[in-house]
């Protein structure tokens, strides 16, 4: 492939770093984990590595009394405010004395109001669209902090602050709903607590539990705990029984709970609670996260929100591990194509059964859960007795982090390409560890045709035939006798893809599973065409294929213009199912266990009328979504042909700038690539230029 242009659309990553929230440090000078250094040598490496000056710089700013009092006691506020102050100088030590880790000294104060602060100044930018992302980095961390107590070495909770800030003091920005990804790998009892009862926030936590015993060692951190009244179901913990985790492991979580569950959610925007200490390296954490797989677990949540990700730091006291995840994650942010290791890339066993346990625990809430995750996947056993003990849980012995080894933070780490990439990402996907075998992935699906396929599978997702209300039985029974002809021209082309969009589930390559259609019955008929209509690739994510454009049709008729289009025969009810789901319609209902789709068809019998005659339809229920318009592309076999794409309002604003047209990403491209070569249609080399041509060349 040649050469992707560069985005038109850059993206403006806030990076919030200050020096006075140094000045909270042990009294004495005594070492401790958590110390100015973690700031420091964070900043040194995203300077040295050219990052900080691609960023938005920022300084840090005190947060009001009256914000930090949304989680937080008067008295707890007052006491911070006060600790620094002359008076309490011989008084200082009692106090922290009194906590559970931790230290005062007349720092601490301005640091505590400071990185709160900074948290809520970053959070608002990026909600008001002034910043696509940033990354704060503060301390004192946050999430240990609880409404009238300091612990953990928190003193306020931050990302606590900021959520609140943003749902209470600036309706002006929209923002109703919050995803919080804590994977500090401590649990985040204190945020967990603070919005327990609230469905606005939903808090995932992953952290390492080890039955009760790794710190905060209270029972709350253990998978039962979901929420509680109205905030059922939007508290998420997934505790790891041992300190051994790694990116595998986490990648599962995020494919098999927080993803699914953050797709039906939906969030405004995610604030992620990002400690460091589940590195490689931590000597508290004992985990084993890399640099990319930070990238990867960052990645994954780039195409929810729009991509509005604000990291605040939590944890993370190796000083080498720190500053080259933040640099990863920092670089995610920016856009940059990331590098990736060949770890070993096999989930522990406890790993898919806690999984499993935990969407047991909350598929009532979340029926995106509800299916079992397939058995006979390939996995780790758990870590011998010397693995577990040579790992590094002890808190006491912090190591000397300037002595160790280049390799801990770069182990097996090279540079590839995009191929390894995917592969890489397609690894780890378990659920195709069911149908993998050891020859490459895309042999196994090279035989198939419409009509005889494998199934997709089913992780995560309930074909729509539950949930159904009366009122959209009678347009289903109507529509389910009409045929017409679906014109793909994205990864649809790819049989198994499309099949999703039938049958439920995902297929290689997709991060989200898909929830399926009412009728499952496969295409009774499938064929190419090509179309006067010019194929761009538009969008910077998608929660589906992560960073990177997807496919559109200009919905102007062009004839200097060929695109392919694979169409698939499926009846009018089918249709509508597709484009429900393509514009996200179909929800997960939290009160049963059942999908949700509209009570009535986009595309009915008089639209169809309509949309013959004047070749295109925007629909207006959904005008403003990505896939509102249905154009007409001619007759096949007496049957319409149609397809869904963006308005030709959006292709001026993709023109403009205003919408970011972006190259595809590997993982999407290779799609559309398998789609045209497994469909017969065209040989490899050609697909692959006829997607880098669209691709590449201006509108
Ligand atoms: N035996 C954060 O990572 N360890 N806090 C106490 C007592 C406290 C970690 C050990 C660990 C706190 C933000
Ligand atoms: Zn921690």
């Amino acid at each position: 492939m040649a050469a992707a242009p560069a985005l038109p659309v850059v993206a403006r990553v806030g990076l919030l770093y200050d020096d006075r929230m140094c000045a909270h440090a042990t009294p004495d000078g005594e070492e401790h984990p958590e110390n100015p250094e973690r700031l420091r040598a964070i900043w040194r490496k995203l300077s040295a590595a050219g990052v900080a000056s691609r960023c938005v710089l920022m300084k840090a700013k005190e947060a009001e009394d009256k914000y930090i009092a949304s989680v937080h006691s008067q008295n707890h506020i007052k006491l911070i405010r006060s600790i620094s102050s002359k008076e309490y100088d011989s008084r200082r030590n009692m106090i922290a004395r009194k906590f559970n880790s931790i230290y005062f000294n007349k720092g601490s104060s301005e640091s505590a109001f400071l990185a709160a602060g900074s948290v809520i100044e970053v959070a608002q930018k990026v909600a008001a669209g002034e910043l696509s992302s940033a990354i704060a980095l503060v301390r004192p961390p946050g999430h240990h902090a609880e409404h009238n107590e300091a612990m953990g070495f928190c003193l306020f909770n931050n990302v606590a602050v900021a959520a609140h800030y943003l749902l209470n003091e600036r309706t002006d920005l929209g923002v109703k709903k919050i995803l919080i990804v804590d994977w500090d790998v401590h649990h985040g009892n204190g945020t967990q607590k603070m919005f327990y009862n609230d469905p606005r926030v939903l808090f995932f936590s992953v952290h390492r539990f080890d039955y009760g015993s790794f710190y905060p060692a209270e029972g709350d951190a253990s998978h039962c705990f979901i929420g509680e009244g109205a905030g059922k179901g939007y508290n998420i913990n997934v505790p790891w029984e041992h300190g051994k985790c790694g990116d595998a492991d986490y990648i599962a979580a995020w494919d098999h709970v927080l993803l699914p569950v953050a797709e039906t959610f939906d969030p405004d925007i995610i604030l992620v609670s990002a400690g460091f200490d589940a590195a490689l390296g931590d000597p508290l954490g004992g985990c084993c996260i890399t640099p990319n797989g930070y990238s990867m677990l960052l990645t994954k949540l780039l195409g929810f929100a729009q991509g509005r990700i604000v990291m605040a730091l939590e944890g993370g006291y190796n000083l080498r591990s720190i500053a080259n995840s933040v640099t990863a994650c920092a670089k995610v942010l920016l856009g940059d194509k990331f590098t990736i290791g060949t770890p070993e890339m096999e989930p522990f066993e406890s790993t898919w059964r806690i999984i499993q346990a935990v969407r047991n625990e909350l598929k009532t809430c979340w029926p995106v859960l509800s299916s079992k995750l397939p058995e006979n996947v390939s996995l780790r056993s758990r870590p011998s007795h010397t693995e577990l003990y040579s790992c590094s849980g002890s808190e006491s012995d912090v190591e000397d982090v300037e002595e160790l080894p280049d390799a801990i933070s770069s182990v097996n780490v090279i540079q590839v390409t995009d191929d390894v990439v995917s592969e890489c990402f397609s690894k780890l996907n378990l659920d195709e560890d069911k149908i993998a075998t050891k020859t490459a992935s895309s042999n196994i699906t090279a035989e198939q045709s419409p009509t005889d396929s494998t199934e997709p599978q089913n992780d995560g997702s309930v074909a729509l035939s539950k949930g159904i209300s009366a009122l959209s039985l009678t347009w289903r029974s109507e529509l389910s006798k009409v045929y017409v002809w679906y014109a793909s021209f994205g990864s649809n082309m790819w049989t198994p893809r499309f099949l999703c969009y039938i049958q439920g589930g995902k297929a290689e390559g997709m991060n989200i599973p898909c929830f399926g259609s009412h009728d499952t019955s496969p295409p009774i008929g499938a064929m190419w065409k090509t179309v006067p209509h010019r194929l761009l690739f538009g969008r910077s994510s998608t929660p589906c294929w992560g960073t990177g454009g997807v496919a559109f049709l200009n919905p102007e008729i062009n004839h200097n213009e060929n695109s392919y289009v694979y169409m698939y025969k499926v009846t009018l009810e089918q249709f509508n199912d597709v484009l429900f789901q393509e514009n996200r319609l179909v929800k997960a209902n939290s009160g049963n266990r059942k999908t949700e789709s509209p009570d009535s068809p986009l595309i009915g019998l008089s639209e169809i009328e309509f949309v013959s005659r004047n070749k295109a339809i925007h629909l207006a229920p959904i005008k403003n979504s990505w896939y509102s318009n249905v154009l007409y592309l001619g007759e096949e076999d007496n049957l319409p042909i149609l397809t869904m794409t963006c308005p030709s309002s959006d292709v001026e604003r993709f023109k403009s700038g205003e919408l970011p047209l972006s190259p595809p990403s590997k993982t999407y491209s290779t799609t559309l690539i398998k789609g045209l070569v497994e469909g017969k249609h065209l040989d490899a080399a050609a697909a692959a230029n006829y997607i880098d041509t669209a691709a590449t060349r201006g509108l």
